[in-house]
């Protein structure tokens, strides 16, 4: 094969030996991203496995995933093509699909406008932003839950109404809805237990053994049903909105992305002729990125929160100092309540929840780190290993929030906060950060200008993370309030 053949002038690309036919599957093991930040250590920033047949490249090391996905990103935009991808938005994702570079790129900028305009910049009708607005109310809501469930039964697990509660944050700028901690049709699409991140996760292994695909497969079989029921449920909101579309009123962002088919038309310039269902179903990847990633990453600081309760103290101590017990946290206040972020980017740096970034591909032949790399190579891109690599951090295995404190007590330390991998890098970087950290902050400093958070067995918490797309902990049904 051409990997055999290196290009004279350049190495052979190093990793480990595989078997003949599953090649370094059977390697990755449990934590794919735990093994392959070790395999680094000792084959380098630039490694290539084998899993199946298929040579995958695996990027470590800030610097390097830099030059790829930064200076060299051309080079590396693509998605791969991927069995499992094909079930996602019926093959025709935004952040999965494999659309030309020109219809992605315009997709994206589409999908990027329609979020700034329904999530921070301010509304005529309002003088609030709408994401400040949408996260006050549903945080509301969600401390009466918290509250009620202490009442019945004195405990209870989080996640199952915190997911409710973000998801109503993103529905209302996407659909102009909410839905009750009751909603048995949005609680079955969003309550699960990781069924799309375990299938969408790097390293999938019916994406790399082509019989798998035939064999029973449980994580297939729940993704392929998921998918099919996230899609119906969105088609059918899409479908409401298409029957009372009004151009001089539009509600969210699926009527805006209506609005733009009806008005494409005109527009002879564009460089893409896009299908109207390829420009509305962006909502699909905004709705499902939107409410998993933040939902997952609200669940963790929960987890952190009630291991380290001084470090709890010290968050609430801000907030009183910085807000006292009645002001509305702001999407501003982020500038001024720094051991608050710090916090936040500790649990992002701690957990890597998640691991890797979507997979890429190469879109040439080209050259990194003076390894010659074949044109349509899947890239795996190792955050985990970049937010624990010792060479970047003092104890990268201890919870350390004050690591992100700058010396002179001024607030963040730029530097340090910088080297967090978590949105990817470059091109295909995350269009929802902002959006995401804003909601993150909004919805913890609420909570816990509120709210005094524990659970009853300590000693029994298990905070390890179960690989996946993003990474979550086994739910923990000991979670309890205390008012403050
Ligand atoms: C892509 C992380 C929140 C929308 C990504 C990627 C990562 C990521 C790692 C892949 C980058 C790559 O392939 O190189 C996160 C994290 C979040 C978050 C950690 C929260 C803490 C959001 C939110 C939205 C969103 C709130 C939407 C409102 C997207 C989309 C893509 C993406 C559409 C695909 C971009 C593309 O392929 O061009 N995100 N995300 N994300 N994210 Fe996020
Ligand atoms: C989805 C399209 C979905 C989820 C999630 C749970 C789009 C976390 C990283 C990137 C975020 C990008 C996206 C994540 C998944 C979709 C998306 C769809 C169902 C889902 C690295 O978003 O049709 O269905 O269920």
């Amino acid at each position: 094969s051409f990997w055999n053949r290196v290009p004279p002038g350049f190495k052979r690309l190093p990793g480990p030996r595989g078997y003949p036919l599953i090649g370094n599957i059977l390697d990755l093991g449990k934590n794919p991203h735990l093994t392959l930040a070790q395999m680094s250590e000792k084959y380098g920033d630039v490694m290539l496995i084998i899993l199946g047949t298929r040579p995958i490249l695996v990027l470590s090391g800030l610097e390097t995933i830099r030059q790829a996905l930064i200076k060299q990103g051309d080079d590396f935009v693509a998605r791969p093509d991927l069995y499992s991808f094909q079930f996602i938005a019926d093959g025709q994702s935004l952040s999965f699909g494999r659309s030309s570079k020109e219809a992605w790129r315009s997709r994206r900028k589409l999908a990027r406008n329609a979020l700034k305009i329904f999530s921070t910049s301010a509304s005529p009708m309002s003088s609030m932003c709408p994401l400040e607005d949408s996260v006050s109310k549903e945080a509301d809501y969600l401390i009466a839950k918290f509250q009620e469930l202490m009442k019945e039964k004195n405990r209870f697990e989080p996640y199952r109404y915190l997911v409710i509660s973000v998801a109503n944050v993103i529905c209302a700028m996407c659909f102009g809805k909410r839905y009750t901690h009751e909603d048995q049709e949005l609680l079955s699409m969003v309550n699960l237990n990781n069924e799309f991140g375990e299938a969408a996760a790097s390293g999938n292994p019916a994406d790399f053994i082509p019989i798998l695909k035939y064999l029973p497969n449980r994580t297939m079989k729940a993704f392929k049903d998921l998918n099919q029921r996230f899609n119906a449920l969105v088609q059918k909101i899409i479908k409401e909105h298409y029957a009372n579309f009004d151009k001089n009123n539009i509600r969210d962002i699926t009527d805006s992305l209506i609005e733009h088919c009806q008005s494409k038309n005109l527009d002879v310039n564009a460089n893409v002729q896009l299908e109207d269902d390829k420009i509305v179903n962006i909502v699909n990847d905004i709705f499902g990125a939107g409410f998993d990633t933040v939902t997952t990453a609200l669940s963790w600081c929960l987890m952190y929160l009630v291991t380290y309760p001084e470090i709890q103290k010290k968050i609430q101590q801000e907030i009183d100092q910085v807000l006292g017990r009645e002001r509305k946290p702001k999407l501003s206040d982020r500038s001024v309540l720094h051991y608050t972020e710090a916090f936040i980017l500790e649990v992002f740096r701690y957990s890597s929840f998640v691991p890797f970034t979507i997979p890429h591909c190469t879109t040439k032949d080209t050259v990194l780190n003076g390894y010659a790399i074949p044109r349509d190579t899947c890239v795996f891109v190792n955050q985990w290993q970049v937010n624990h690599d010792p060479k970047l951090w003092d104890n990268p295995s201890s919870f350390n929030p004050e690591r992100f404190l700058a010396a002179d007590g001024s607030g963040i330390n730029r530097v340090e906060s910088e080297k967090v991998l978590l949105f990817g890098l470059g091109k295909r970087r995350c269009i929802g950060e902002n959006i995401g950290r804003g909601q993150i902050f909004l919805f913890l400093t609420t909570l816990l200008q509120k709210l005094e958070f524990s659970v009853c067995h300590r000693e029994m918490l298990d905070i390890t993370p179960e690989y996946g797309l993003t990474m979550k902990h086994k739910r923990c049904e000991d979670f309890q309030i205390k008012l403050r």
